[in-house]
């Protein structure tokens, strides 16, 4: 397959100043007529015009209103060759297309009888030919004609500047988007849907129409998004002076959507799970995620839409950016600014995401850059390299220049490259350059994959009461496709504080500094190795290393586990005291894996458990903070530390650990079930989501014991009285877990009734197959057996990625030690489903192929397994989007 290359990019031949697009929507033919303003681009050596076309066909085409003979115009797989244009043009374009047919999601398709689009990343050379290419901007015209009773309502970018009425019972509205834009954020929206309404006055004064669109059955859950919305449009002013542009701003939902949501101009398209919520259906982290991804597609509108990306490669300049600043608004609406206990609950999670999951990534076949230098398919490359690693590149500039200094880089940004396409390094330079630092060595985190490792040696002199840190960076044994690319030393923010006995913090005084100045100091490492000396330093001091994860990599130091027993109890930065916890954890874990693969007996260290029952008891906790704390580092994440991951020895350490620690807390559990239950009015604050939290962990571990009667009693009262979806679906959660010893029966009752009660809602029955998809198995019943089942449930279809992703993602993703079952059966699952939707949906099948990706790393048995699977799904599909992640897994 052909790949494309950083290296090869070339300014377009051709700039389009203007494009007017008129739509006659039908669903099995929609016709598109498009007029385009060209000209030739002075920077680029033109040639003839090449125009980007996908799945269309072709009707006509006329240079200056003079319609082009067979001769001079080719139609080709790829899109259409004009030859011998004029400089400068004015070129109409007919085509058509099927969206009833298009199951792909990509350009205009059709989701329960309403049109919706998708054009990035390329989309929209499927609904008519077009430079698609995010360096190509232009003014968009639109007009949408339309059967009125069928699709009352006509939507596309900007401002609505005219509508009426048509023979024939149809209708048309046309839209002006008043900024220039690359075709990759158009949309457009026709069907039977409604809104909910808010009209707004932002910093200037001026008013804004706020809409949240929705089929009707869905317009009582749409408060939340609007609230979400309108704290992002006032966080954006307060914290980077960045106001709404457009008088209009649009949301609008669809049950069909490949990804969480898109930031089109004016009109952003999320899928329904990023938007709809009520007590009812939501949990806590719905709601949570609603205002993550909300704040994330509004803070695209600048970076983003106003300044956007020169080429595909970019992708991280804004997606990166933009990840950190729908972090930063989700801790500030968590604890405000300055709570720094509250801010650490939304950087751990943000952490474990990108631990678990991005550092795996960098391990493996598919390792790429921040900034990649190469692709097949663009759409493989929306990766949590590009968005999570991206943003702790971005987080690290704040880090190095503080809030403020962050704040001149991104207005000297915005002043030199509003309303250009531009690249990473032109990001890198504004804020090198509104800081007056030379930032030259920091382009290598945009250029060198893998997760660097920095290894910490320290030395205490008390004769001069000095204590030095060596800091030695290095990327270990990386994956090739990630070595590749490994230039030299990083420029690293290492966050470091030193604790004395008591548990206090040392005030910090580095050799050569006049006086000691705070208790975190973010030291700078730049070269291999380096080594910093702290004085007046009275007493050995237990370090507290890369404080708030100041950067994305791996500190390799030998704590002992009664340091990292202090350091839970008592390091005043809120991250590293869970980050304590977790180490402590991991390696009591590791140990208990290892005993299991050589059938030892398993035993877990006692002050192990007491340093997480003094964390529990802590009362001065938030118990947000307590839940994080007291949740196990995860299957995934304990098997990716291992030489070779055996997913079911890590599920037997980690039941055995969850086991012991749930009898030798079993009284406080119970203490905090009780303490912690929110009765009355549901309230959706952080606050009250943490108790909810912490009770249902309480309840988890309580299922956990031989005896799990009270919290099967427990459960069962909770599910029948709950007034929230956290609490219920916690609560069938753990009926489903005690299931696994106890039989189907526990949570038969339950489970039904949940379907039953919510079969009407469907991101709810979503939540119905994923909790049955990532259960234990009942009394010994394989879970392969219970999802092949739900396969063939009327309400389960392939079609719907976000009921594919709910059952098989759920299975194959989430379910480590059942799908990697012994027998093969899980790997075999897979094949048929990559297969199975690769002819329906290439980019949801490319992500399902990714299960398999890491196969190197386990064990030989379960390697061969995923080979053969692997290989037999390469002989079976035919997307470039699969073939490239198969390709590179078996290289
Ligand atoms: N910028 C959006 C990316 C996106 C997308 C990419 C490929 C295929 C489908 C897609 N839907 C949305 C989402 C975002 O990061 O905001
Ligand atoms: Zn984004």
């Amino acid at each position: 397959p052909a790949v494309i290359r950083r290296a090869d990019y070339a300014a377009p031949a051709f700039l389009i100043d203007s494009v007017s697009l008129e739509f006659d929507l039908v669903p099995e033919r929609t016709i598109v007529t498009n007029t385009m303003r060209l000209r030739r681009n002075p920077d680029a050596a033109a040639a003839r015009l090449e125009l980007m076309g996908e799945a269309l066909e072709f009707v006509s085409a006329a240079i200056d209103g003079k319609t082009l003979p067979a001769s001079a115009v080719r139609a080709h797989e790829h899109g259409l060759t004009i030859e011998d244009v004029p400089d400068a043009f004015t070129l109409t374009i007919e085509s058509a297309c099927n969206p009833g047919a298009n199951t792909t999601l990509s350009g205009l398709y059709v989701s329960s009888g309403n049109f919706f689009t998708q054009c990035e990343a390329e989309g929209f050379r499927r609904i008519t030919y077009f430079l698609d290419r995010p360096d190509v901007m232009t003014t968009f015209t639109v007009t949408l004609r339309a059967d009125k009773t069928a699709y009352p309502v006509l939507l596309s970018n900007g401002n609505l500047i005219e509508q009426g009425d048509l023979p024939d019972g149809r209708h048309f509205a046309k839209w002006e988007d008043p900024f220039k834009k690359p075709s990759y954020l158009f949309a457009l929206v026709a069907g039977k849907l409604v809104a909910l309404e808010e009209r707004i006055r932002t910093g200037s004064g001026k008013e804004k129409l706020l809409q949240v669109w929705v089929e009707p059955h869905d317009l009582d859950k749409t408060r939340h998004a609007m609230d979400s919305l309108i704290n992002s449009i006032r966080w954006d002013e307060e914290r980077f002076g960045l106001e709404l542009d457009l008088d209009r701003f649009m949301i609008v939902a669809v049950s069909d959507f490949n990804m969480g949501a898109m930031e089109n101009k004016g009109l952003n398209i999320f899928n329904t799970k990023y938007v709809l919520a009520n007590q009812e259906t939501a949990t806590d982290t719905d709601f949570g995620n609603i205002e993550a991804v909300v704040g994330h597609e509004y803070f695209h509108n600048w970076t983003g839409n106003r300044v956007t990306c020169r080429d595909w490669f970019q992708l991280s300049l804004k997606e990166g950016l933009t990840v950190f600043r729908d972090q930063e608004f989700s801790a500030d609406m968590q604890g405000g600014a300055t709570d720094e206990a509250a801010r650490a609950v939304k950087r751990i999670d943000d952490v474990r995401v990108l631990r678990q999951m991005q550092f795996a990534e960098d391990a493996g076949p598919m390792a790429h850059p921040v900034r990649p230098e190469s692709y097949v398919e663009i759409n493989n490359f929306y990766t949590l390299t590009v968005y999570e690693k991206g943003a702790e590149v971005v987080r690290m500039y704040q880090t190095l220049f503080g809030r403020d200094g962050f704040r001149r880089g991104m207005d000297l940004y915005f002043k030199r490259h509003d309303g250009q396409a531009v690249t990473c390094d032109d990001f890198r330079n504004a804020m090198a350059d509104a800081n007056g630092r030379d930032l030259a060595q920091f382009e290598r985190w945009y250029s060198q994959a893998g997760t660097p490792r920095v290894s910490v040696r320290t030395a205490y002199d008390a004769a001069s009461q000095r204590y030095s840190v060596t800091l030695s960076q290095g990327y270990g044994e990386a994956a090739p496709a990630a070595r590749e690319t490994q230039k030299g030393p990083l420029l690293i923010p290492f966050a470091i504080g030193l604790i004395d006995r008591a548990g206090r913090d040392i005030p910090l005084r580095l050799e050569g500094e006049a006086a000691a100045n705070g208790t975190t100091r973010v030291i700078e490492l730049t070269e291999q190795e380096q080594t910093f000396t702290f004085v007046d330093v009275k007493e050995p001091p237990l370090p507290s290393l890369l404080r708030n994860f100041s950067a994305p990599v791996i500190v390799e130091y030998d704590y002992t586990n009664d340091e990292l027993a202090f350091l839970l109890a008592h390091d005043s930065d809120p991250f590293n005291r869970w980050e304590a916890g977790q180490r402590l954890a991991t390696r009591e874990l590791l140990a208990l894996a290892a005993r299991a693969q050589a059938g030892e007996p398993l035993t877990f260290d006692d002050s192990t458990v007491a340093a997480f029952s003094r964390v529990l008891t802590d009362e001065t906790l938030s118990p947000a903070f307590r839940e994080l704390a007291l949740v196990l580092p995860s299957e995934a994440y304990l098997a990716e530390q291992m030489a070779e991951a055996d997913p079911a020895a890590v599920h037997a350490a980690r039941q055995f650990a969850r086991k012991r620690l749930a009898r030798a807390l079993k009284n406080e559990w119970l203490a905090i079930y009780e303490r912690h239950a929110t009765p009355g009015a549901y309230e959706p604050t952080p606050q009250a989501a943490g108790h909810r939290a912490l009770k249902n962990l309480a309840l988890a571990y309580l299922a956990e014991l031989d005896d799990p009667a009270d919290a099967v009693r427990l459960a069962n009262a909770q599910y029948e009285h709950a007034n929230n979806m956290t609490d219920r679906a916690a609560a069938l959660a753990v009926l489903l877990a005690a299931s696994a010893a106890a039989g189907a029966g526990v949570a038969q009752g339950a489970l039904d009734d949940f379907y039953r009660r919510f079969e009407q809602e469907p991101l709810v029955i979503d939540k119905w197959f994923a909790l049955q998809a990532t259960q234990r198995g009942s009394a010994g019943r394989p879970v392969i057996e219970i999802v092949r089942t739900l396969m063939a449930h009327p309400a389960f279809s392939l079609r719907n990625p976000n009921r594919a992703r709910s059952l098989i993602f759920s299975f194959c993703a989430a379910n480590p030690a059942q799908f990697h079952a012994a027998d093969g059966s899980g790997y075999a699952f897979w094949a048929e489903q990559v297969v199975a939707l690769d002819a329906l949906n290439p980019q949801v099948a490319a992500r399902l192929t990714r299960s398999l990706e890491m196969w190197r790393r386990y064990t030989p048995a379960l390697r061969e397994r995923m080979r053969e699977a692997l290989e037999r799904v390469a002989t079976q599909v035919k997307s470039r989007d699969v073939r490239e992640i198969v390709e590179k897994a078996l290289a």
